[in-house]
């Protein structure tokens, strides 16, 4: 292995490192020297690269080795794994692709493969697997994310673009020389911001918020958690009913409208539909006024509040965060849609430190200035199947082949899923109603998983593909949201027989004949110094001077100049509509949409409502308490949950469950003790921790203990069995994981 002449680094989608190497071993990470802000996350991996948990040689399934394909269903999760070469595996897994493809088609291969895999331009899971599967006919794919699926779906009709929009997020700077007030729905927790997808140099957000405070920004943190806000930004808290945030955007709308506070002026110039929205506001459509008195009812806040805050944001530099955690409800459309309509009431859209932005609480990245570079990525060729789903629709689609759905105004028919495989990503996390799952997930007859640790994606896979870390290989930390590009160094040697994603689809290509197709005939290093000389040129384009290979790799890391002017969402076309219209039917923010009021959709009508969601505490039995189980503080998702910095937070081997006291004192419960958490969908171990800083009636654990099932019961803390599989509506199909409810036990 090369060593450079400098610290070896490493970069993650949770920061940068240096990476300290004795006799070939990792012996500890240091904070990048650069990074005012490092996140303790990254130092979870030293003790986990090797391991029990680590998982050093491929593996089948016993009885699917024995039995072939088809024969492993009920027992995957149970049963045992046999060792074999990567010779004979590579055989197997050639046979049974050519098999699901020649029987089946190829579109009886699920390959959406969702899921956060880890930084680095090359070596990035998904793509390497969808390269190789279009190499050879294509797969089954799904559409947009667990993040903000129904904001995907729902925003462009509205503004054009959702992703355009949330790449120009105004940024941290132009917020605290222009903004008063900061509304921020769901917070701006410091937990999230430690991540950035695709790594990152340095953390901005606590800065960027205490630059706001020192400006005099005053923050109201909308959220059931008072600590997604830090105590330092002095926030005004509304603790409201979770997953009711349209009810209180829409009424805070009727009270700006009802005081004549609207910018009018905007609205004829900017949008169009205000007078579709305005009848539903006042009732005239429906006989129900959306005032303050309204939404206290469904919100659980008192209407004084409501109205002094209407008045606050029509009368102050107002800048409307909302959350992601809005879209992962459901009717999650409603809430993302009314706060665009209410924005556009203010009429600050497009102004500096004013107008809506999509989640300053989701990331680090989200608020710092966007560099217009298009980096090159590795690319993943065509796939001709036309087969997707929308992304968290996987056990609908399990359970029933040739079954139909909608999706964005049309209908289509679920394919038959044969063959499942996942590369770089954790259904097991991710996805809702895990018993339900599970039980879909014994239907095809191979699952194919490349894995580094035996989580519960590895144990219930039939064929497990050992992938190396990124320890273990060279790459590219490279984004255009951040200002910092890092060489992530190989610090070791693959451990055990484990091998690069590039190189295990590498091995199979070659098995299966279409070798040259999937490599180009290129190694590692060649296809790192292309990437890095194509993003060279395109930086270029952007007036950007990257150094050449050598010199990169000499330096170890660049950090491209500031650029001189803070990025504002929306400012082109606030200053010229006719010349910069948005990508709507009308080039104008589309306040009641006629082509989403033509689907018929009546779960996401043509213009922002309130809906009843199907899990909340305004229909809630009194034992009944509403979960949220929100990102965890220690890791990214279930990555390193198995590591010491996830571990050292709970004691008792489960995650902890947040109450109020009072709650607590209730249900006569002590903290430390261990409960079952329970609805009809399963149960959930978890360890009492008590807090004030919690709404009453609302629970909370973070997601990301590796699911740990004994039959029906997680007993890790997984709150993914408890959580409601359904889609937030017939237009976008995104996860409802924060509209559910739970009972109480002791365990
Ligand atoms: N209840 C509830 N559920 C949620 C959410 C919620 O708020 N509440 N949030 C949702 C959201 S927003 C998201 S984005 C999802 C996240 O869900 P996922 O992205 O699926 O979760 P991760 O744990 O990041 O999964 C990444 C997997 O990739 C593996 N991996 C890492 N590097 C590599 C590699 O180089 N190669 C290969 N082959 N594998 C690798 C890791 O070991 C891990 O198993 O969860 C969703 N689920
Ligand atoms: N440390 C860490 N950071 C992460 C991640 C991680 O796994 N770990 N995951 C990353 C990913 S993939 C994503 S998508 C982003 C997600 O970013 P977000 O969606 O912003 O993250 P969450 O923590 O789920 O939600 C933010 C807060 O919203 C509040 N909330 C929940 N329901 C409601 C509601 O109905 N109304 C209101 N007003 N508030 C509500 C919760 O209290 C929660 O703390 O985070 C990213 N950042
Ligand atoms: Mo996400």
């Amino acid at each position: 292995m090369n060593r450079p002449d400098r610290d070896l680094l490493t970069s993650s989608h949770w920061g940068t490192y240096s990476v300290d190497v004795v006799d070939g071993q990792v012996t500890g990470l240091r904070n990048f020297e650069h990074d005012p802000d490092p996140s303790p996350i990254g130092h979870g991996i030293v003790d986990v690269l090797e391991g029990p948990t680590r998982i050093t040689a491929p593996m089948v399934r016993k009885s699917w080795l024995e039995g072939g394909p088809g024969t492993a269903g009920q027992k995957r999760g149970l049963e045992e794994f046999v060792e074999v070469s990567w010779q004979d595996v590579n055989k197997l897994v050639a046979a049974e692709l050519n098999r699901v493809r020649q029987q089946h088609g190829n579109n009886a291969i699920y390959a959406g493969s969702y899921g956060w895999a880890s930084a680095g331009r090359f070596h990035h899971a998904q793509s390497q697997l969808k390269r190789f599967l279009n190499c050879i006919g294509g797969f089954t794919s799904s559409k947009n994310t667990y993040s903000f699926a129904a904001a995907e779906v729902v925003v462009p009709h509205v503004l054009g673009t959702f992703r355009g929009f949330l790449d120009t997020t105004t940024s941290w700077e132009s917020i605290a020389t222009d903004c008063e007030l900061l509304v921020a729905f769901g917070g701006i927790p410091l937990k999230n911001g430690q991540i950035s997808q695709g790594g990152l140099g340095a953390h901005v957000q606590m800065a960027g918020l205490h630059a706001a405070k020192m400006a005099k920004v005053q923050f109201v943190n909308i959220s059931p958690l008072k600590s997604d806000l830090i105590d330092d930004a002095d926030a005004q808290w509304l603790a409201l009913r979770p997953s009711t945030d349209a009810a209180l955007m829409l009424s805070l709308a009727y009270e700006i409208l009802d005081q004549n506070l609207h910018d009018q002026s905007f609205l004829d110039h900017y949008t169009v539909g205000f007078d579709r929205f305005a009848a539903y506001l006042t009732g005239e459509t429906d006989g129900i006024p959306k005032s303050a008195e309204w939404a206290a009812r469904i919100c659980d806040l008192p209407a004084s509040e409501i109205q002094t805050l209407a008045r606050r944001m029509a009368t102050h530099r107002t800048m409307i965060s909302v959350a992601w955690a809005l879209t992962r409800q459901d009717h999650g459309e409603q809430p993302f849609w009314a706060a665009i309509n209410l924005a556009a009431m203010l009429g600050q859209m497009g102004l500096p430190g004013t107008g809506i932005s999509f989640g300053y609480s989701a990331m680090n990245n989200v608020g710092l200035n966007r560099y217009e570079i298009d980096y090159a990525s590795f690319p993943q060729g065509q796939n001709p199947v036309e087969d997707f789903i929308p992304v968290a629709r996987l056990t609908d689609m399990l359970e029933n082949p040739g079954g139909t759905f909608t999706y964005d105004g049309v209908s289509y028919t679920y394919p038959d899923i044969r063959l499942v495989w996942w590369a770089g990503g954790n259904p097991f996390h991710h996805h809702q109603d895990l018993n339900r799952l599970r039980r879909a997930w014994a239907r095809p007859e191979t699952i194919i998983a490349n894995e580094w640790c035996w989580n519960a994606l590895a144990k219930h896979a039939d064929i497990v593909l050992p992938c190396t870390t990124t320890l273990e290989r060279p790459d590219i930390a490279m984004s255009p949201k951040d200002p910092y590009i890092v060489s992530m160094d190989a610090a070791i040697e693959p451990v055990g027989q484990a091998r690069d994603d590039y190189d295990i689809f590498s091995g199979i290509a070659a098995e299966m004949g279409v070798d040259r197709a999937f490599t180009e005939g290129r190694s590692t290093e060649s296809w790192l110094r292309w990437l890095w000389d194509v993003s060279r040129q395109q930086a270029a384009k952007a007036d950007v001077s990257l150094p050449d290979w050598e010199t990169f790799q000499r330096q170890g890391w660049v950090k491209l100049p500031t650029p001189e002017e803070p990025t504002i969402m929306m400012e082109a076309f606030r200053a010229d509509p006719q010349a910069n219209p948005l990508r709507t039917p009308s080039g104008k923010i589309e306040l009641f949409s006629q082509t989403v009021h033509d689907f018929a959709y009546d779960d996401c009508p043509g213009h922002p409502v309130w809906l009843e969601p199907a899990e909340w505490l305004g229909g809630a039995s009194t034992d009944e308490f509403h979960l949220i189980s929100n990102q965890p503080r220690n890791k990214l998702h279930s990555q390193l949950d198995h590591g010491p910095v996830s571990c050292a937070d709970r004691p008792k081997g489960v995650e902890p469950v947040t109450m109020h006291p009072a709650d607590a004192a209730m249900l006569n419960l002590a903290e430390g003790e261990v409960l079952r958490l329970s609805n009809e969908r399963g149960t959930c171990v978890a360890e009492l921790r008590t807090s004030k800083d919690i709404r009453r009636g609302v629970i909370q654990i973070a997601t990301g203990a590796w699911f740990k099932p004994v039959g029906e019961a997680c007993q890790n803390g997984n709150p993914n069995v408890l959580t409601l599989d359904k889609g937030t509506s017939q237009l976008a199909q995104g996860p409802v994981a924060h509209s559910c409810l739970v009972r109480i036990a002791r365990q």
